[in-house]
């Protein structure tokens, strides 16, 4: 019989940055598919350099935007079995994987200029010889890279940010259909064990015809059917904007992020229940986000070292139509942005334990945890009542399938919010989980009443009310 197609849980995706594959696996089944997580992204899962020491750390974080090969045989987070148990025990959970696909060059300086690299394979800049080590003898070497061969100097020149070196990393020429091909390969391989989506990481270093012929040479994703979900990372600018991608999948949203982030790092949150088109890019186009792993490190305005604000934003994101979310989950780092994830002594990394505070788990927080939830069951409304009180406070509904209110300020936000919401007891999933089995809620409920609810909002805290996530039947 015909194996019965998975359905993902919603559309939420959170990055486990760094994590294990095992540790991925895990999550999926004990935490997000429980609360409604569709997807996750992954870190890279093609072999990488090894730095053991670069930048005053052992082991950065960023050895995995250096591609040694696309063989999946030895990450630092895992094996090939590993990652392929992880996208069947994940996918068994309504949980998409999302693989962070490095396709726009391959290695810098590398492991002392040359291999080898995570699984063995030996290599040098613009050298990889044995891409698949499966026989076919595909490799890249002069001149399947360019065609500048330099560093990019001038960002105002589209033709630069495209065509020359990002951080003089070995540019692929994806102009040739052939670097096209072993792309595409690579991603089909992922595709055919039941990957079903990518972030392309430097996706605005690519030129958009190249990734258009690339994405058209896609397999259909098995288990979960259909495309796979595309979304380009772009950091949008007047020299290549946003919207260049968008005919192309989704599109990370910067703008979004720093007027999102900067709002609530700053308590001035009263206008975003309108949402303007940040970037240009429509709600439907944008992948939306408070931080990730490069702003959280590079430009940080908010991020968890900030605490409360910083996970109210976090709620709010998901509380609000716009965009499709992903969310930040990182593991705890210094004043060195260079830190990679915890380590073993050899460079590969610890199984995750959100227990221990080197790992932060922010998507386990207690006002980000119940969020999902909210955005699948009001999924397809829109914003119908908004509430302000100052410029730190926002309330709105989502129809009558749900209400949330979120206080960015320093002092309890104390009043009766009219809704459309069923009268019922309500969890309130901005302060914790509603468990669908047992109807626990951790966070609390409040009732609703002729339409009307009164509470006490503490400071820097949210209500989110949703018809899925009540107490005494009804859910
Ligand atoms: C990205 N998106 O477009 C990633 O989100 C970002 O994290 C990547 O940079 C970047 N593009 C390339 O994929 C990170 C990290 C860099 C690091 C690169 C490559 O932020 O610091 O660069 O990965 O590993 C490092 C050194 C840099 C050096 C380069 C090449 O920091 O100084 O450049 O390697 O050897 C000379
Ligand atoms: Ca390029």
């Amino acid at each position: 019989p015909a194996a019965q197609a998975a359905v993902a849980n919603g559309s939420s995706i959170v990055h486990l940055f760094q994590w294990r594959w095992s540790s991925v696996a895990r999550e999926c089944e004990t935490t997000l598919g429980p609360d409604g997580w569709g997807g996750v992204q992954v870190s890279p899962p093609q072999e990488h350099v090894v730095l053991p020491s670069a930048e005053g750390a052992s082991y950065p974080w960023w050895q995995d935007y250096q591609p040694v090969s696309y063989r999946l045989d030895q990450t630092r987070r895992g094996t090939r079995a590993e990652f392929v148990d992880m996208v069947r025990r994940c996918r068994d959970a309504g949980v998409k994987i999302y693989v962070d696909v490095v396709l726009n060059h391959m290695t810098g300086s590398g492991s002392a200029g040359g291999g080898p690299g995570s699984a063995g394979t030996v290599y040098s800049k613009y050298e990889y010889l044995n891409l698949f080590n499966d026989g076919s003898g595909d490799a890249y070497r002069y001149p399947d890279f360019g065609p500048c061969y330099t560093t990019i100097s001038d960002w105002n020149s589209k033709a630069e940010v495209q065509d020359c070196e990002l951080l003089a990393l070995a540019d692929l020429n994806t102009g040739d259909p052939e670097v096209r091909r072993k792309i595409a390969k690579y991603m089909n391989s992922v595709i055919d064990l039941g990957v079903a989506g990518f972030r392309v990481d430097a996706a605005k270093h690519v030129q958009e015809a190249h990734l258009a012929d690339i994405i058209s040479r896609l397999h259909d994703v098995p288990g979960f059917g259909g495309r796979p979900d595309v979304f380009h990372e772009v950091y949008g600018d007047a020299t290549i904007p946003y919207t260049a991608y968008a005919p192309l999948g989704k599109v990370t949203n910067f703008d979004y992020q720093r007027a999102v982030a900067g709002g609530f790092q700053s308590g001035n949150i009263a206008q975003f229940a309108n949402l303007p088109d940040y970037g240009g890019l429509s709600g439907g186009q944008a992948v939306v986000f408070v931080d990730n792993h490069d702003t959280q490190r590079a430009s940080p305005a908010l991020t968890y070292k900030n605490g409360d604000r910083y996970y109210l934003a976090d709620a709010f994101m998901m509380a609000h139509p716009y965009g499709t979310v992903q969310l930040m989950s990182s593991y705890a780092f210094g004043s060195n942005q260079a830190q990679g994830p915890p380590s073993s002594s050899n460079g590969t990394t610890n199984a995750t334990d959100c227990a221990n505070g080197q790992w932060v788990c922010e998507h386990r927080n207690e006002q980000v945890a119940g969020m999902p939830s909210f955005r699948n069951a009001t999924e397809g409304t829109g914003i119908t009542s908004t509430v302000t009180d100052g410029n730190g406070r926002l309330a709105f509904a989502r129809g009558s399938r749900g209400y949330a209110a979120f206080n960015a300020t320093g002092d309890a936000w104390s009043r009766t919010f009219g809704t459309s919401l069923p009268d019922g007891t309500y969890c309130n999933v901005a302060r914790g989980r509603y468990d669908a089995a047992t109807g626990a809620c951790t966070g609390g409920t409040v009732a609703v009443s002729g339409g009307a609810f009164t509470t006490s909002i503490p400071a820097n805290r949210g209500v989110a009310l949703h018809v899925q996530a009540r107490t005494g039947g009804g859910g």
